[in-house]
């Protein structure tokens, strides 16, 4: 990557991310686009607002930039995409189908998160292989295979260098997620601080995977930059730092704030999803083709998130 067009560049990825790549590939070699006027407080020297749909203007905006890498991160999350299906479909697929276009004219490499939402009930559950059943039954889910098929066949028939990973809930203390169903777990450490408790909204005894940000951010640029002949898998890599329940997130923060304490008022919507998704996934693919080594567990994310959130 030298010239890197960041879209959904204000969201819980995007804020993480586009600090890192100014650091490692200079201000004047990122562009930050988002469907948000310019932050006020917004660190790098470009930035457009961009809405992906809006084709011939995301054209422009790339071409004119010179980017030879295009980091795609618009999208609708899973809660918000039960609400609104449509929404989601025309962000989370007309969107991608744009950049993919735009990737496919200007010969670009393009970055895809897809995301643990992408498998379904029929899933294995524990250790989820790279490659198993998937058949989501989310608006997001369906998404999100759509956009791994689309990257697998425009790299198979246009030669497009398409790379993505399936991100599992992500926690930051940067930014807040966009309502998706692993928001609890960035949720309860603010109100772990500001009220010494938090109200779950999914139930005890439900594991997902999560990731800690700097490893998803570092896990983005390790994959772009990796030998593209050691890529068997290339899209939709499994990813993850950890697996937990509310209960295990629970102590994990007691052991650094004993007082804290937890009670639950299910979502019924957002526990049918993540009853929907894997407890854990197998990340051994990730692992032997690039190298993806996580540096945070539960317990040195909660110590990192507890005390940035203080400051
Ligand atoms: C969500 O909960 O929707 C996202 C995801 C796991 O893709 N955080």
């Amino acid at each position: 990557m030298k010239k890197i067009i960041v879209t959904g560049a204000t969201g819980q990825i995007g804020t993480d991310l586009v600090d890192r790549l100014i650091k490692d590939y200079g201000d004047d070699n990122v562009l930050a686009c988002s469907r948000r006027a310019r932050p006020e407080d917004w660190a790098g020297s470009h930035y457009e607002s961009l809405d992906v749909t809006d084709s011939k203007r995301f054209f422009e905006l790339t071409k004119d930039f010179g980017a030879d890498t295009i980091l795609h991160l618009a999208a609708v999350l899973s809660a918000v995409g039960e609400d609104n299906p449509q929404l989601l479909w025309d962000i989370n697929v007309n969107g991608l189908y744009n950049s993919l276009e735009i990737a496919r004219e200007l010969d670009l490499a393009l970055f895809v998160p897809s995301s643990i939402g992408a498998f379904g009930p029929g899933t294995p559950a524990v250790n989820t292989p790279q490659t198993t059943i998937q058949r989501p039954t989310t608006a997001y889910g369906v998404s999100k295979v759509a956009g791994e098929l689309l990257c697998d066949y425009y790299n198979k028939r246009f030669g497009i260098d398409t790379r993505g990973v399936r991100f599992p809930g992500l926690i930051s203390y940067k930014a807040l997620p966009g309502g998706g169903t692993t928001d609890y777990a960035v949720h309860i450490y603010y109100d772990a601080l500001e009220k010494g408790h938090y109200t779950s909204f999914i139930d005890k005894g439900t594991f997902m995977d999560m990731m800690y940000m700097p490893d998803a951010v570092d896990s983005i640029i390790d994959l772009m930059e990796a030998d593209p002949s050691k890529l068997k898998d290339r899209n939709a890599f499994n990813v993850s730092g950890m697996s937990f329940d509310p209960e295990e997130l629970k102590r994990s923060i007691q052991k650094y704030m004993p007082d804290f304490t937890m009670d639950y008022d299910v979502d019924p919507v957002r526990q049918a999803i993540a009853d929907s998704w894997p407890d854990s996934l197998d990340v051994s693919a990730a692992r032997e083709q690039w190298g993806f080594n996580p540096k945070y567990d539960l317990d040195a994310m909660t110590k990192d998130m507890l005390e940035k959130l203080k400051k």
